[in-house]
């Protein structure tokens, strides 16, 4: 089993044990059934544009080289990752949307289920999108924030560049992608534009195809901006809290209910109503209440900011229902498997879809809306509770695995700790520490599982390397959850894995933010919307040592990168300057042309690239090199 099951998590070994005995199929099942993939899709070879095809460009040059229309394979692969780009600037967009249409109505009084609960926030968002607060009551504040961030999906003048874009990345950076026209005016416009230039028979110059889809990219980075800074101003900015996370994190004693997917519009409201209704799910006969649990970056999004324990990440969401102890998974969207309700159905787990746009066949669907947000929260707890009054004790099987993890590290959250240090200058220390090189550089992991790795493995073999080089470690999405699961967010890790100057900067600002030791090895910043927090850090240090992002000795790892959303954000991390490693080989190797774009292009353009290595111990090294380079570049 051990070579099936390409895991390195031990619950996830534990789980799969049951899945065998009962014979129940899972994601490592399915990935077996596939091989050996298609080598045409693999390279990115494979178009499906239109009906002529599918068509395939033979790699060795052997067969066809010209797809029917005549597309070669530097188009048909130019076309497919664009494509990709585009469809993971719609699904953060779309969440972001969402987002700010409920704060827009929260503004008019027509929400009663959310409020403002970070009116600082709000202001300085306010501000920073030059909006006039005078005499303002704080909801219309709201209003006109909401409003004017949804400009950014209306704006129709070319000229125009997105307001939270250019709010957010250094004036230097805006003025390089405004030159090379890769500045968006318009999410919905630039995602339209995408699908309409890759078309059959439209854009087919590969590099003018793939600058396209970077733009795309950057409204994917706006869009998740938005997200984050607009959610924080609605649910609060996370700070620092102490939880668990694996699938230990499950409690026999309980109605077990897990929030999965991405918008935290309906999970915080879960979260609220739990509280009321843990007498009901006592009344049923569970010892403790309601026990709510996170998966994926939902999972993130009630961890930062309520302390919620993560039973686990992308990869394995279905042993969750393995436990036979799940009551309820709740889904909302994106990253959500489709064969969810069939194992629900081998227990007594109910598996409930919540957006109309989002159903799957088998699940249970109570429709979602902000106007009934209350009645939908209990409608969906109440039947958790009816589930677990059916929970079988003797499929039970949680195995007692979990870690303790700090998380909630907003830039906010890190801005804080540092003013412990320095309260009228907080960013001197930081910036001191990296000038001096105790701090070697910062990495930021993002990113999904996938089944081409071995789940989890990867991220903590770079990380150990980088913070044994001293370099500062971020993280969000399901790399935020890898480290969680595997005790690598705790101050245990700090003490055993980082190295001598990190660990004594980390003890320090610990100390001094009154956590009595270091602050945790890798530093939450959330959920895969909130890697534009990381980015808001790595602004702030690029204006203050007066240089552009690609001088910064930042730089990003997708070990595990999986969904069109993580290439989306790999690829604005490129253009705002940033080299990013990847641990899966993209689907463009097809190319020579569009490989070279994504690395020595690119850099010649953004000074960010493409680094792919999936070895992880070899790629741990390389960003350590890449980082020194960064730092002989500044002369530090
Ligand atoms: O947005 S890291 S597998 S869950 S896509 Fe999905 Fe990837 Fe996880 Fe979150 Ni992000
Ligand atoms: Fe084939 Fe061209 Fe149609 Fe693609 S767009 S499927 S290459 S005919």
């Amino acid at each position: 089993m051990s070579l099936r099951i390409k895991t390195s998590d031990p619950a996830v070994k534990a789980l799969c044990k049951v899945a065998d005995r009962e014979d129940i199929a899972t994601v490592f099942d399915r990935y077996q059934m596939q091989l050996p993939q298609c080598g045409f899709g693999s390279l990115g070879l494979c178009c499906r544009i239109c009906y002529k095809g599918p068509c395939r460009v033979d790699p060795f040059g052997e067969g066809p080289q010209l797809g029917i229309c005549g597309a070669d394979r530097h188009t048909i692969v130019a076309r497919n990752v664009t494509r990709m780009m585009a469809a993971g600037a719609a699904a953060h967009s779309e969440h972001g949307r969402h987002i700010a249409l409920a704060m827009q109505k929260v503004g008019k009084g027509l929400l009663p289920a959310y409020r403002i609960r970070d009116e600082d926030k709000l202001y300085r968002i306010a501000e920073l999108l030059d909006i006039d607060t005078l005499g303002k009551e704080m909801l219309e504040v709201a209003h006109d924030v909401a409003t004017k961030t949804l400009e950014d999906f209306q704006n129709q003048d070319h000229h125009k560049g997105c307001h939270w874009i250019s709010a957010t990345l250094p004036d230097k950076r805006v003025d390089l992608l405004s030159r090379l026209g890769a500045l968006p005016h318009n999410i919905d416009a630039t995602v339209s534009q995408i699908m309409a230039r890759t078309h059959i028979g439209c854009d087919a110059e590969p590099k003018n195809v793939f600058l396209g889809g970077i733009r795309g990219a950057l409204a994917d980075f706006n869009g998740m901006s938005l997200a984050t800074e607009l959610s924080d101003v609605m649910f609060g900015t996370p700070s620092p809290v102490v939880t668990e996370a694996n699938i230990g994190v499950i409690d026999k004693d309980a109605v077990n209910i897990a929030v999965n997917g991405h918008n935290p519009l309906l999970s915080e409201v879960i979260c609220d109503i739990a509280r009321d209704m843990n007498d009901i799910a006592k009344g049923a006969g569970a010892e403790k209440g309601i026990n709510i649990v996170g998966i994926c970056c939902t999972g993130n999004e009630v961890m930062m900011r309520h302390g919620v324990p993560l039973a686990t990440n992308y990869l394995s969401q279905e042993m969750a229902i393995l436990t036979g102890a799940l009551d309820a998974m709740v889904v909302d969207v994106q990253c959500i498997m489709p064969s969810l309700p069939q194992i629900g159905n081998c227990f007594h787990t109910e598996v409930i879809t919540t957006m109309d746009e989002n159903k799957m066949q088998g699940a249970r669907h109570i429709s979602f809306h902000e106007e009934n947000a209350v009645e939908t929260a209990r409608e969906v707890i109440q039947c958790a509770i009816n589930a677990y009054t059916r929970r079988d004790p003797n499929k039970v099987n949680i195995p007692n695995i979990k870690q303790t993890a700090v998380v909630g590290f907003s830039s906010e959250a890190i801005i804080t700790a540092l003013s412990k240090l320095d309260a009228v200058d907080p960013l001197k220390p930081l910036v001191d520490n990296i000038v001096n090189g105790n701090i070697q550089g910062v990495a930021l992991f993002a990113g999904c599982n996938s089944t081409q790795t071995v789940q989890d493995e990867s991220y903590q073999i770079i990380a150990r390397t980088l913070a044994a080089n001293n370099v500062l470690l971020l993280a969000t999405g399901c790399g935020a959850g890898a480290f969680a699961k595997h005790g690598l967010m705790n101050q245990q890790a700090t003490e055993q894995y980082a190295g001598d100057s990190l660990k004594a900067v980390l003890t320090q600002i610990g100390e001094a933010a009154g956590l009595n030791g270091p602050l945790p090895l890798v530093l939450h910043m959330g959920s895969c919307v909130d890697n534009s927090r990381a980015v808001t850090l790595a602004t702030a240090l690029a204006n203050r040592l007066g240089v552009d992002l690609c001088d910064l000795p930042v730089v990003a790892s997708a070990p595990e990168a999986m969904s069109e959303k993580a290439i989306a954000i790999a690829s604005w991390g490129v253009a705002i300057g940033l080299p990013t490693h990847l641990g899966t080989i993209p689907q463009v190797t097809g190319s020579d042309v569009v490989t070279e774009l994504m690395q020595e292009g690119a850099k010649d353009l953004f000074g960010g690239y493409f680094l792919v290595e999936t070895d992880p111990k070899i790629a741990g090294n390389k960003l350590v090199e890449v980082i020194k380079g960064k730092r002989q570049g500044l002369g530090i």
